[in-house]
């Protein structure tokens, strides 16, 4: 087998499933690890308690309130190919972490609640991909439920997505009334087995369309109104082309229930066949801009994600790196490029289905984690020169800031550490007045701080309390470091610092923050922060 850097990163896809919450990406993403043989059971995603829980949601809270906070990485061989498949979370509370992860996918796989159709969500998801010009597929989920019209499903996906469904396949009915699939390629029928309890399912084989085994699977309505149904579709819609799929013109639609196990393994099907492998990406290189190509010799990519304490009893900080090129291998150096820091990777991380293991090597396409005490931030470039420079990654501002407290006051210190530790994930940012003993924290959404407290608990034994705080809107400042000190010591009560030590304007409404920016022209106030 060849192992150079262009021949394995051509045989990588790597995608994220993306939707509106709940529609089943969790759920698809155990069941894809499942398709591709890599788990022996999914673990089903409510059930709480249980010793079967999916590999994606690992997170105590994830899996007490069966929703997914964070996005994770898993990693399968499968048919010769590598996947890497990147589950994100629905909720608009966690989208940060979702845009980020987007970064880090060639393909997204969007999920569709057969009974809803697009949600907002969804759309806003759908832009980023377009903006990244990601290509598409749809996957139409919980077709064991009663489902909306299929034709009604497309032109939504047709008017609100302007993208063009090609459906390789076409349900006999929904919900109770679910009996299969015709496959549209190959004329097959593929039937639904119905089955009350989640065991371990099978579905009876393909059987021809126009043989005789079709019978035992539909009636003679059923039969005439998928025939109807069928040629319908395929008058009306255009016939896949996988080149305008990979320019983001047209996504092919598959049909399925993910909790059955039902037109999953089409799906993977799909992907092997039609998803890209990594493409070259933009970077600059001493300041002239270029192109990374997954084969070029040396190694290099970026980070998307950090998430601490993933095993909680190393208090471990890991560093998500999506490798855009080269041929990367176990204890090699690279360079930071923004702070010229070199690190040797010693202990890199492949997520597998079922454990984790020690990369020996990685490939363009490929997702490693990389334990750090912080040296790694979202955002940083790594190569073997640390001169390549990749574009940077989206920075959302706070929304809300709420003061944070623990319960016993003697654990003041550790509350310090804590915070800090959750907020070099750039998640949350922590703020520290320059007055006074409190500590603010800011975030997009306030299911983030429901996740803090329960994170802090867990993770670091702390019972804290978030309340209101008199702050509506922190800035980041910048400008010459005369006019800086100067706004500072004049507004020492609205001060504070970052993480890393950088000046915030912590201020009442936007109001205030328009109002000083005009009597202080020298100053900038940002509303995220740009690392240098
Ligand atoms: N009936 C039915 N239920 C499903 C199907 N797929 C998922 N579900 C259920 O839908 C619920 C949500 O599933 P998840 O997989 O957690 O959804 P998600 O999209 O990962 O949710 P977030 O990550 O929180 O956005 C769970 O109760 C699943 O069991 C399906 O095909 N059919
Ligand atoms: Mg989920």
């Amino acid at each position: 087998m060849s192992t150079s850097p262009a021949a394995e990163a051509a045989r990588r896809r790597t995608f994220a499933i993306i939707s509106h919450p709940d529609a089943g990406k969790t759920t698809l993403t155990e069941n894809l690890l499942l398709a591709g043989g890599a788990i022996r059971a999914a673990g089903a995603v409510r059930a709480r308690g249980e010793n079967r829980r999916t590999r994606s949601d690992w997170m105590k809270i994830e899996r007490e309130r069966g929703i997914s906070v964070s996005a994770s990485v898993m990693t399968f061989d499968h048919d010769g190919l590598m996947f890497n498949l990147l589950d994100t979370p629905g909720h608009e509370d966690f989208s940060e972490d979702t845009y980020r992860t987007l970064t880090a996918a060639d393909a997204a796989v969007m999920v569709l609640d057969a009974a809803k159709g697009i949600e907002p969500q969804t759309l806003k998801l759908f832009e980023v991909c377009r903006l990244r010009d990601i290509p598409i597929v749809t996957f139409i989920n919980k077709m064991d439920r009663e489902a909306q019209d299929p034709f009604a499903l497309l032109d939504e996906i047709a008017s609100k997505l302007a993208l063009d469904p090609a459906p390789l396949y076409w349900p006999a009915g929904s919900g109770g009334r679910f009996r299969g699939m015709l496959d549209l390629r190959r004329e097959q029928f593929i039937p639904f087995a119905k089955k009350s309890s989640d065991a371990e399912e099978g579905h009876p084989d393909p059987v021809a369309f126009r043989g005789n085994a079709v019978v035992s699977y539909l009636d003679a309505d059923e039969q005439g109104e998928l025939e109807e149904g069928s040629m319908l579709v395929q008058e009306a819609a255009k016939p896949f082309d996988p080149q305008a799929f990979l320019e983001g013109h047209m996504t092919p639609v598959f049909f399925g229930s993910a909790l059955r196990h039902f037109g999953v393994d089409q799906l993977l099907e799909g992907l092997g066949a039609y998803a890209p492998p990594p493409k070259p990406v933009r970077a600059v290189r001493g300041g002239e801009e270029t192109h990374v190509a997954p084969g070029d010799r040396e190694v290099s990519g970026f980070i998307f994600k950090v998430q601490a304490n993933m095993d909680p009893n190393h208090r471990d900080r890991i560093a998500f790196l999506r490798l855009t090129s080269g041929k990367f291998s176990r204890g090699m150096k690279l360079k930071v490029q923004n702070t010229g820091r070199q690190l040797s990777v010693n202990a890199p991380i492949m997520f597998f289905a079922s454990d984790r293991e020690l990369a020996e090597e990685a490939f363009a396409g490929d997702v490693i984690g990389i334990p750090n005490h912080g040296v790694l931030r979202v955002g940083d470039s790594l190569s073997e020169s640390g001169a390549l420079r990749f574009a940077g990654l989206p920075n959302f501002a706070p929304e809300i800031l709420q003061r944070v407290r623990v319960k016993d006051p003697l654990k003041a210190k550790h509350l310090k550490k804590a915070l800090e530790g959750l907020a070099e994930e750039g998640v949350t940012q922590l703020f520290r007045p320059i007055i006074g003993a409190d500590f603010i924290v800011g975030a997009v959404g306030q299911l983030q701080f429901e996740v803090m407290a329960d994170r802090l608990a867990n993770e670091y034994q702390l019972d804290v309390v978030f309340e209101s705080s008199p702050y509506a809107e922190a800035r980041w400042l910048s400008g010459e470091r005369a006019d800086v000190e100067d706004f500072q010591n004049k507004h020492r009560s609205a001060m504070a610092v970052d993480i890393d030590d950088q000046p915030v304007f912590l201020a009442k409404s936007s109001w205030e923050v328009g109002y000083v920016g005009e009597r202080y022209p020298k100053v900038s106030f940002e509303r995220s922060k740009e690392r240098a």
